[in-house]
């Protein structure tokens, strides 16, 4: 980690939004066939943040209508572990149903937000969950009842419980959306992002542990969903710095670009704004300060530096 630290402080702001740029101007490595398909263009909430079709989530063919199966959503490995996350779109009101069967059939336990519904007066992400206590709404095959809500600062956290209509099953899901993020920036507070994402990360395992059996084999459980508007900048940094963490914890190291680099490659355009590829590097130090794995942190000049000309 202090090797990063030193990397960060002399490549400089300018020099990070340089190698940033270089992995954005990649050519995406995949194709979009079943996202741009007649039936399904509707479904994608911006008509240029579309989904790969080799990491998709595919949903069951439940009514013999082979359009019926897509979902802008795609799957992303986390650290040492497939499929760890889906990545997807703030639910469009066409779209809802489709999430929430999503979320039934991959088995999601927890879902994590992070956009306001509204944002500038614009509408961000459909009200797919009722945000207050006691009540519930219906999508399809799926009833979502809203049990209990609890706000902080930062974030607010519901619990859910979803019922599939067709079997008459209740499953619960803990919905955790983070307040305090703009879209095409970064939070104010790294260390509240980091807050929520450790809180994030004990309820996943909060739940699969409650589910005994369930889960052996798969002890980190069923996929996390993660969400913002387009499911790109901030879920790609939410999931950047989920991922360095662990890495982080578990051998002391970090690879921010390859990390960035792995994530595109399952869900393009992952970490949208410059601003954000730098947060992650300046989220991770934090993180490592903070959890005494570095004494020092010194960034001197990291604002100022100026790009070395090529
Ligand atoms: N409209 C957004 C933007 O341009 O910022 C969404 C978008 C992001 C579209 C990235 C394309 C992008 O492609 P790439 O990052 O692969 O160049
Ligand atoms: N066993 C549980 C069920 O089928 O409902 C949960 C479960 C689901 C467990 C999927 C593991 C799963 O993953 P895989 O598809 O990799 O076996
Ligand atoms: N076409 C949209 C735009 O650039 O306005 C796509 C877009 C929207 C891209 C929001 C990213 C956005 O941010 P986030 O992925 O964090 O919701």
């Amino acid at each position: 980690i202090e090797q990063i630290v030193q990397m960060v402080r002399e490549r400089g702001r300018q020099g990070l939004i340089k190698e940033y740029t270089e992995i954005r101007n990649r050519a995406p490595e995949g194709t979009f066939l079943h996202a741009r398909m007649r039936n399904n263009l509707t479904k994608n909430r911006y008509t240029d943040v579309l989904c790969y079709d080799h990491s998709r989530v595919v949903l069951a063919h439940e009514d013999e209508d082979d359009l019926s199966d897509y979902i802008n959503a795609n799957f992303v490995d986390g650290y040492k572990q497939k499929n760890a996350y889906i990545s997807t779109q703030g639910p469009l009101p066409k779209t809802s149903q489709d999430f929430w069967r999503m979320i039934w059939e991959q088995h999601c336990l927890v879902i994590v937000m992070t956009t306001r519904v509204m944002e500038r007066g614009r509408v961000k992400c459909g009200q797919y969950w009722e945000p207050t206590e006691d009540s519930s709404l219906d999508f399809g095959n799926y009833h979502v009842r809203t049990i209990s809500v609890e706000s902080n600062e930062d974030y607010t956290v519901a619990s859910l419980e979803l019922r599939n209509l067709k079997t008459d099953e209740t499953r619960n899901v803990s919905h955790w959306q983070f307040t305090s993020w703009p879209d095409y920036g970064v939070p104010s507070s790294a260390m509240a992002m980091l807050n929520f994402l450790q809180k994030v990360r004990d309820k996943q395992a909060q739940l699969v542990r409650a589910l005994g059996d369930t889960w052996a084999g798969h002890p980190r459980g069923p996929p996390i969903v993660v969400h913002c508007s387009a499911g790109i900048g901030r879920t790609g940094t939410f999931i950047t710095l989920d991922i360095c963490i662990s890495r982080l914890e578990d051998v002391g190291t970090a690879d921010i670009r390859g990390t960035v680099e792995k994530i595109r490659s399952q869900r393009a355009y992952s970490i949208q704004m410059p601003d954000q590829y730098v947060f992650c590097h300046l989220a991770l130090i934090e993180y490592a300060y903070s959890r005494g794995m570095l004494q020092t942190v010194d960034l001197a000049g990291f604002d100022e530096r100026e790009q070395d000309s090529e």
